[in-house]
Formats: C-alpha cells, structure tokens, sequence
C-alpha cells in the first residue's frame, strides 16, 4: 500500500464508525448505548484484522493488545469513542484508529516490537451524557470515584445502571487499576480542534501540555409571575440573573489572558412566553492552562453570583461539578515524538498547548503522556464539519510508525 492508501483506509474506518451513531446531523454516539455497542463491533473488526488480541474492560474500555516479550512494560495508545452531540467524526475516534493501522503498518512489513503495546477506545471522554467523564482512564490511573456511579443522565438513568444494562459489572472498575511499573507510558493523537496547524501548513504538532478545566451547576430560583402583569420593579426574574451572570463570566475571561469562561447550558421554568423566569440553572465552565488561575476565576464567579442573587431577591445554590487540573506532557515523550514528526517534515514541528481536554489529562495519574494533533480543516470541531483530510491522518500513522520504531531501539525510555 502507498502512504496515500493508509490515509483512504483510515477515512473507510472512521465512515463505518460515523455510521454508529444516532440519526440526525452529524455524529451522535453517547457512553452505554446501541451506537456505543455498534462502534465496538467495528472497532474489534478493525483491531482484529491488525492482529490484536481485543477485550472489554468493566469500564467499557475496548482494548486491543498486541503481545511482545514476556514482562516488558506495555505502551498504551488510543483515545475516545464517544462524541457530542451531532459531533464530527473525528474527534475521540480517530485516535484509535490511527494506532491501530501503524501497527498494521509494520505487521505488513514483518516489523516485531521488543514491548507490548494497547490500543484503548475509552467509553466516555465528553461528559456529554452522565455530568462525569474520563471513567475509563481514571479506573486505569486508579482515581476513579465510584460515587459517580450514581450520577444520573437526562433520563434519570443512574451511571451504574447504564453500565449493568451494557452487560459490565460496575464493580469490576477498582480492580482495573494498572500497575504503573508495568506501564511504558500513553500517547493519544487526536485533532487539534482549532486552525493553528492547518494555518502553519503542518499536519501534525507536538502537544506540550493540556488545559485545566472545572465546571459549576448553578440554581437560581426568583418567583415566576405573569408578564402582562407584574411590575418590572416588582420582579425576580431568575433567568435576569442568570443572563447577569453570564455577562459577568465572558468579561472576566475577555480580560483576563488564558483563562476561558463558558455558559454552554441554561434551564429555564416555566419556559413560557408569558411567563417571567422563576427558576434558572445554568453551567459555568472555566479552562486555564494554569490551575491557580482558573481556581480564582472559579471563587470570583461563585461570588459575582452571590453578589447578583442578593441584589436581585434570587434563591442560588452552586456546586462545583467536575475539576480537572493542567497536565503537562511528559518531555521524554514530546523529544521522541518530535524526533518522529521531524522525520517526516523539513522543519521542526509545531508545538501546541491544548485548550481542550482529552484522556491524556486522566492518564497522566498513571504513566507519563504524550500527544500529537492532526491539523484539521478550518479548526472545527464538536460539529458536523469536521474534517481531518486523509492525507493528514497519512502523515499521523506515519509519525506513529516512526515513534513504534524509535522506541523499538530505546523501549528503556520514551
Ligand atoms: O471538553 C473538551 O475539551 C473535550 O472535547 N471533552
Ligand atoms: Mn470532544
Ligand atoms: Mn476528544
């Protein structure tokens, strides 16, 4: 196969894995559904075909293990398999995709490993259907906290049942936890879900380190009245409030450098034309590249909103959901990589910080990590236009083949 061909091959994959999905636009496939389960039948398809022995862990973590010598520390490679909501077909996927085919890749050339090496399709990175995330990793890496089992989706549906219905034994999860002197290390290449590379002309860089992230549920409650009738001075309009406090967030990210400020859901009761906002719950998220920022932002926004119910006469509860704090990228790693990368390109690569989030930020509990990104096409992403030309995802199994066969003369450091 021509270099070109490896690149077609992955779009063939990730257009049968596109079509796990719920219908409508773009791609939905949610953790511990049928579309979950129908991406795990391709994905085994595709692991199989490369030689890998595939199981499923008690997290729902598909992993395909190419064996190597007898007790040599394993590599683990891969990334996510769910997406948003009418998502793209990249994100997450493609990352498992990409390492399973360099290991094709050498197969085909009669190239062994001196170490194993895994491929993970982690069940759920994007917290987009229970209000937690990374469970996978997390079991791994030993920091999964079994309270969020019962942490509910839109449905009602406890995490622990989504799972037993899934046919896993949530119980199972603390037992995955991975010896760390067993572990090589974790590298995840994943789009970079911004313009910088495509605008650089590079279609692949070389992440330094991973934004922090935490996120907020904030209530207010005011007292829902009729809109014909209800004085404006007489008002406590909760979703008034909520829309202060939303202005509030976006000012103070505009003017503070690195930090990231998003209210990215809102609730409102009744919900009715007529009817002044009696009840308003909304999320709050809050990404920095440094933690200290990001928990100051995160205490001056409880107190902003704070400050807007009582000046309002609104009830407020707020509860910090999820944190999740900055990683940096394992240097032995990025050198190696960009050894790699290099290899393939004139000039140094690119390096990047990452704004979003991924399961390299949960495995760095485990083993040092690294990350490549593709370069993408206008930096979409979280959207049915993504796109990762194959040419591009030729350049990434190139650099992963590139990065197996470094290691294979080093495995003692990555
Ligand atoms: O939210 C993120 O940054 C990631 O896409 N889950
Ligand atoms: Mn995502
Ligand atoms: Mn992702």
């Amino acid at each position: 196969m021509t270099e070109t061909d490896w690149g077609a091959l992955a779009q063939h994959w990730l257009d049968r894995l596109a079509a796990c999905s719920e219908p409508g636009h773009g791609v939905t496939r949610l953790p511990f559904t049928p579309e979950h389960r129908a991406a795990l039948a391709v994905l085994t398809e595709l692991m199989e075909q490369a030689g890998l022995a595939v199981h499923l862990d008690a997290a729902g973590t598909l992993i395909g293990r190419l064996e190597g010598p007898e007790d040599r520390p394993a590599l683990l490679m891969g990334s996510h398999q769910d997406s948003v909501r009418e998502g793209g077909a990249y994100d997450g996927i493609m990352g498992v995709v990409l390492p399973v085919l360099a290991l094709m890749k050498l197969r085909q050339k009669g190239l062994t490993l001196p170490f194993p090496v895994e491929v993970l399709a982690f069940a759920d990175e994007e917290g987009v259907r229970f209000p937690t995330a990374l469970m996978g990793p997390r079991a791994l890496a030993g920091t999964f906290d079994m309270a969020a089992l019962g942490l509910r989706d839109h449905n009602g549906i406890p995490l622990r049942r989504a799972m037993e219905d899934f046919g896993l034994n949530p119980d199972a999860l603390p037992g995955l936890r991975r010896d760390a002197s067993q572990v090589l290390g974790w590298v995840e290449i994943h789009l970079e879900q911004g313009p910088v590379l495509e605008m650089a002309a590079q279609d692949i860089g070389i992440v330094t380190s991973i934004c922090g992230i935490e996120r907020h549920m904030i209530n207010l409650t005011g007292k829902a009245a009729h809109a014909g009738t209800m004085p404006m001075h007489l008002r406590r309009d909760a979703l008034a409030g909520a829309a202060e406090l939303t202005l509030a967030a976006e000012t103070l990210a505009r003017e503070t450098d690195g930090l990231l400020a998003t209210v990215g859901t809102l609730q409102v009761r009744p919900g009715a034309v007529n009817a002044v906002p009696g009840e308003a719950t909304l999320t709050l998220e809050i990404r920095a590249p440094d933690d200290a920022l990001r928990e100051q932002a995160g205490v001056t926004l409880t107190q902003a909103a704070h400050e807007i119910a009582s000046r309002r006469g609104l009830g407020l509860v707020t509860a910090r959901t999820y944190v999740q704090p900055a990683t940096p990228c394992s240097p032995q790693i990025i050198e190696c990589l960009s050894k790699s990368v290099a290899a393939g390109n004139r000039e140094e690569p690119q390096q990047l910080a990452s704004g979003a989030t991924h399961d390299s930020s949960a495995m760095a509990a485990l083993c040092p990590v690294g990350m490549l990104f593709t370069a993408c096409r206008e930096g979409v992403s979280h959207h049915p236009d993504e796109h990762v030309p194959a040419a591009v995802m030729s350049s990434g199994i190139k650099a992963l083949e590139r990065y197996l066969m470094q290691l294979q003369t080093s495995a003692s450091h990555l």
